[in-house]
């Protein structure tokens, strides 16, 4: 066996069953034994090595199994980074796979030759290098046990071309079910435990802030029962929408500075316990450290990573351990209370939502997004698969969706917030979830323009996917952020593009819609599609609208 038929069976053998990824010169033996080795797995050829990456974030997250990459060397291993360093900050189990020259030709000038370790080193949690083709399967299952474990993240191998052809002997490094996650559970401290009962039980006013740690770790089932045992309202962040159905009487909805609305951050200023769950207390789900105001709260922080145990903030109690575990352990103390009234939550949204209406129901043109998601959120299914980039989508989404079902059915990017994930996000999502129904992506027009290439991708492959393009002709969050500064609009504003002839020329059904009447059955016509089909909605900028993006409100 040589080293890329190693490679292909130890994937093989962890359970792997889609690779995203591109090729090069350097990748050549790997995808020989691609080829001949009847191995099952599928390989989704894509069109750039940013989105190969983006698809296998997606993948992973919307599967609760690690996503594979692969690139080549070069310039392949410097495009694939983004989506790397994206599931590595938001703690989604990736594994990278790039090629690289022989080692022998190290140091000569050769073509693509780059230390890529040092490259992938600052945004992994390992990056790899095995020397000789008989390493390679261990070192494949060190990455994989790396992604899964602990504070779950990405790690990099490095595949020299010597490694590929060289002779990896017959013994393979597998680890059964090895591309789930999370590998192993860490029970909390059971003094710990006693001790947040205690605190939760003197509460008066409780609030359990859930993060991506509790989808991760698929703990939405404790959680809601937690928040059901207690009587405590269920704020998330962005990621850690899902942590329970936000139809559930104790959904509060997205909280902070990104789709957090004013009635929600009232709850949290009010609460007098703040309990955390899987939810790093970054700077968007706590408006900069505001949302609580630290030393105002008593604050208990549950998490698998020890990292982010008391950071940024005084916390009373810290424990270390796997979400469900930890919020199954509590259960196990709590007696049932009901501490604040489901109906206050529903009454506020009420009324928050009546003043907001207008937006709601406004015949304007051009569309509002309110107008959008008016047409849009009644029709989408119960099982829909979204992703939503950055820009309109991810704020209007995390604010104004109710999600119907607990677990990962939404991600927006948040580590780095770059454009241009939902295009190749729906096809990773696709992969991950092929029987949940239709996947939607949601993106700005600058996303579309950075991710469109994959447009042929989702077409060649015919998947079941509506994307929607806000066309608002600028980089319109940028342009917010210049008019709450100063008004100097700069450099931020795109010609007309029609993104629906874009979409016809790759060959996908598509409508463009500039008419808030005409939104229904165009989304209708889109959601039926048994194909991939855009929607180019000609949408009221970011700077002209009503964001809930607390800074703009403000
Ligand atoms: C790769 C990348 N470059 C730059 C940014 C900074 N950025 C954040 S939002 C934004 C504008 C988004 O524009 P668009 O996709 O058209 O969506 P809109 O805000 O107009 O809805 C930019 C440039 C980013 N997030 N990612």
């Amino acid at each position: 066996m040589n080293g890329s038929e190693a490679i292909v069976r130890t994937l093989q053998g962890l359970g792997v069953d889609v690779i995203f990824g591109l090729c090069g010169d350097t990748t050549l033996p790997l995808y020989e034994a691609l080829y001949d080795i009847d191995h099952g797995m599928r390989h989704v050829l894509t069109r750039d090595e940013r989105s190969a990456s983006f698809m296998a974030d997606a993948y992973a997250r919307f599967s609760g199994r690690v996503g594979v990459c692969e690139g080549p060397s070069g310039g392949g291993a410097t495009y694939i980074l983004p989506g790397v360093a994206e599931a590595n900050g938001s703690s989604a189990p990736l594994v990278c796979l790039t090629s690289d020259i022989a080692q022998a030709d190290m140091g000569r000038g050769t073509l693509t030759e780059l230390d890529q370790n040092s490259l992938f080193r600052p945004v992994t949690k390992a990056t790899y290098s095995p020397s000789s083709a008989a390493e390679v399967s261990r070192v494949l299952r060190d990455a994989f046990r790396t992604a899964t474990s602990g504070a779950l993240g990405a790690t990099h191998v490095r595949l020299p071309f010597d490694v590929q052809t060289g002779d990896a002997g017959s013994e393979l490094h597998i680890r059964e079910g090895g591309d789930r996650y999370p590998a192993f559970r860490m029970d909390p401290e059971p003094e710990l435990v006693e001790k947040a009962a205690r605190v939760l039980s003197e509460a008066k006013r409780p609030l359990i802030i859930a993060g991506a740690g509790v989808v991760r770790s698929g703990a939405w089932d404790e959680v809601c029962e937690l928040a059901h045992r207690l009587g405590a309202p269920v704020a998330t962040s962005i990621g850690g929408k899902g942590s329970i159905a936000e139809t559930d009487p104790y959904a509060l909805g997205v909280i902070g500075s990104n789709g957090g609305l004013p009635y929600r951050h009232a709850f949290v200023h009010s609460a007098d316990v703040i309990f955390y769950v899987g939810c790093g207390l970054g700077s968007v789900t706590t408006e900069k450290w505001t949302l609580p105001r630290n030393g105002e709260h008593r604050i208990l922080q549950l998490d698998v990573d020890p990292e982010k145990l008391g950071l940024n903030y005084d916390t009373e109690l810290g424990i270390v351990a796997d979400a469900k575990r930890g919020v199954a352990a509590l259960l196990e103390t709590l007696a049932p209370s009901t501490k604040v009234d489901p109906a206050e939550l529903e009454c506020e949204r009420t009324l928050y939502l009546a003043s907001v209406e207008d937006t709601f129901t406004s015949d304007a043109m051009p569309i509002r997004p309110e107008r959008f998601l008016t047409e849009l959120l009644p029709r989408l299914p119960e099982t829909s698969v979204i992703c939503a980039d950055p820009g309109t989508a991810c704020p209007y989404m995390s604010a104004y969706y109710r999600l119907p079902r607990a677990g990962r059915w939404f991600v927006s990017p948040r580590a780095h917030g770059a454009l241009g994930y939902a295009l190749p996000g729906v096809v990773g999502a696709y992969f991950a979830r092929p029987d949940a129904g239709r996947v939607v992506g949601l993106m700005g027009d600058g996303s579309f323009g950075i991710s469109c290439g994959e447009l042929e991708t989702i077409v060649r492959l015919n998947l079941p996917v509506t994307l929607v393009v806000f066309n608002n002709r600028s980089f319109g969050w940028i342009k917010a952020g210049q008019r709450v500064r100063s008004e100097k609009y700069y450099s931020v504003d795109f010609s007309d593009s029609n993104h629906a002839a874009i979409a016809e020329a790759f060959g996908m059904r598509a409508r463009r819609v500039e008419k808030p009447a005409e939104l229904g059955p165009a989304i209708e016509e889109s959601l039926a599609c048994d194909g991939p089909h855009l929607l180019d909605v000609v949408t009221q900028p970011l700077h002209e609208a009503k964001a809930p993006v607390s800074k703009w409100i403000a």
